[in-house]
Parts: structure tokens; C-alpha cells; sequence
């Protein structure tokens, strides 16, 4: 009774300790990026040929890419798109403008017991992004693209990812203004293994211009947390937004990455 007790006790204590949640100023509403570190440089194009993944990101350093904080407006080039979406901020990685700039956007921080889901007992990730990229017609690696991923940072293992090139065949795009092309707000909910508990992660988003630099390209993303994604104060243009529809093929990606995830991902303590 002694030693269960102690457990007990033992338990308490690492609850107690560990009350804050993923990730700091993960919503952007303190109109800033606070929390974030925003880098970047250019984007010299990506290696290898298609299918593309994390390993096909090359980065040339350089001055940080642009990154800003926008409310209630309209993006004029992708106008389905409703912000702001999470609150009364979004953030926005990268820009309209051109010059083969990329912008990344990384925060590394804990998972702790206040991160697991109360319905199933795992910890969760959730957050949201829509991309608005140009689309010229370029070859496949030198499109504008956009990528999220989180790692392990003990090893490095990919827990999730998506990337998608402007204009990937099998992706919904949905057409913006001019050679515009663009994503409805899609919510993203990565269930970790309970072992990732006490783990550290890095979340890294990219907003990449195609790599020729005539062509722009970047990503909203917003609620990062573990929290259910909530609702925002958007107005937009109040259209309709089509219930998000990613193609197979890159809801197969996240599937592995996931899968990956409980497999191999992850060390145990
Ligand atoms: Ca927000």
C-alpha cells in the first residue's frame, strides 16, 4: 500500500509539473511571433525529382524570410480563404512578393501530460494552414511549395509532415486570382504515441517563391497546440469554403508519417 501510494504521489507530481501545453503563442494572438524563431534565406529549388519530402528541402541562408501577422482581411488573391482563423490572428509565412525568398517559422518545445487528449489518452498535435502559391508552370522543383513538419529532436524522426508543390498533380488546389492557386484552411489533428510524452519537438513550417524568383508563394498557418483547433473571428468574403479535400496520394503521406511515428519514431524512456 506503501509503494502505491508513492506511485501515486510520484504521478501527481509530474502532472503538477508539467500544466503547460504546446506551444507558446501557438494561436499568434499576441500579434507577434513571440515564441517563434523566423528564418530563412532562398530558396535555390528542390533536389531529387517527385515525390518530394522533407529531404527534397534545400535552403540557401541567408536574412530571414518575410513573415507577418494579419487579422480581418482579405487575401485578394486567394479570396475563399477566411481569416483570420483561429481568434483574431493568423499568422502568414512568407509573401506575395517575389525573389526566390523562403521563409521557415520553428518553435521546439516539450510534450507534457497536459497535451493528452482526454478521449483516447495520447497526445495530440493540432493546428491549421492553408497555402496560397503561385503557379507558373515551372518544373516540379523549382515550383513555389509549402512544407510543415515535426520532429523528435532526440533523433530527428519525422513525426508528420506535408509538402505540396504549386500545381501537384492529385493536390485540390483550388484556383485564386490570376496563376494563383490555393488550399481551403485544412485542420491537422497528429495523434503522438504515449511515449512522446517528456519528449521534445520541433515544428518547422515553410513558405518557399519558386526557385527561378519570378514567382511568389506562402502558407497561413494558425492554433498551433493540443488543443481541438477552435474558431476564429474571420470575415473573409464570406464564402463558402468547400469541406478541405486533400488528394490521396497526400493523405497517404500523412498516414505513413504517422504510422512511422508509433513504429519508429519515437524513443522510450
Ligand atoms: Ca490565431
Amino acid at each position: 500500500m506503501k509503494y502505491v501510494r508513492c506511485g501515486i504521489a510520484a504521478l501527481a507530481l509530474t502532472v503538477a509539473g508539467s500544466a503547460h501545453a504546446v506551444f507558446v503563442n501557438g494561436g499568434f494572438e499576441q500579434n507577434n511571433f513571440n515564441g517563434w524563431t523566423v528564418g530563412g534565406g532562398t530558396n535555390p529549388g528542390l533536389a531529387g525529382t517527385a515525390p518530394f519530402t522533407g529531404a527534397s528541402v534545400q535552403i540557401t541562408q541567408g536574412a530571414p524570410g518575410p513573415a507577418s501577422v494579419v487579422g480581418q482581411v482579405v487575401d485578394a488573391r486567394a479570396p475563399g480563404i477566411v481569416l483570420p482563423r483561429v481568434g483574431n490572428l493568423t499568422a502568414k509565412i512568407n509573401d506575395e512578393a517575389t525573389g526566390a525568398r523562403l521563409t521557415t517559422l520553428v518553435q521546439r518545445d516539450r510534450i507534457t501530460q497536459a497535451d493528452v487528449d482526454a478521449s483516447d489518452g495520447l497526445p495530440h498535435l493540432r493546428f491549421a494552414f492553408a497555402p496560397v502559391l503561385d503557379d507558373p508552370s515551372h518544373a516540379p522543383q523549382e515550383q513555389p511549395y509549402f512544407y510543415v513538419v515535426v520532429r523528435n529532436v532526440a533523433d530527428q524522426s519525422v513525426l508528420f509532415e506535408q509538402f505540396a508543390y504549386s500545381g501537384q498533380p492529385g493536390v485540390t488546389f483550388q484556383q485564386g486570382t490570376g496563376s494563383w492557386k490555393f488550399l481551403p484552411f485544412q485542420n491537422v489533428d497528429a495523434t503522438l504515441p504515449a511515449s512522446a510524452v517528456g519528449q521534445e519537438i520541433e515544428l518547422t513550417v515553410i513558405g518557399a517563391d519558386c526557385s527561378l524568383s519570378g514567382h511568389g508563394g506562402y502558407v497561413y498557418v494558425d492554433g498551433f497546440g493540443s488543443a481541438q483547433v477552435g474558431s476564429g473571428n474571420g470575415a473573409g468574403t464570406g464564402a463558402v469554403v468547400p469541406v478541405p479535400m486533400l488528394a490521396p496520394g497526400v493523405l497517404a503521406l500523412l498516414a505513413a508519417g504517422l504510422a512511422g511515428a508509433g513504429a519508429i519514431g519515437w524513443r522510450r524512456r
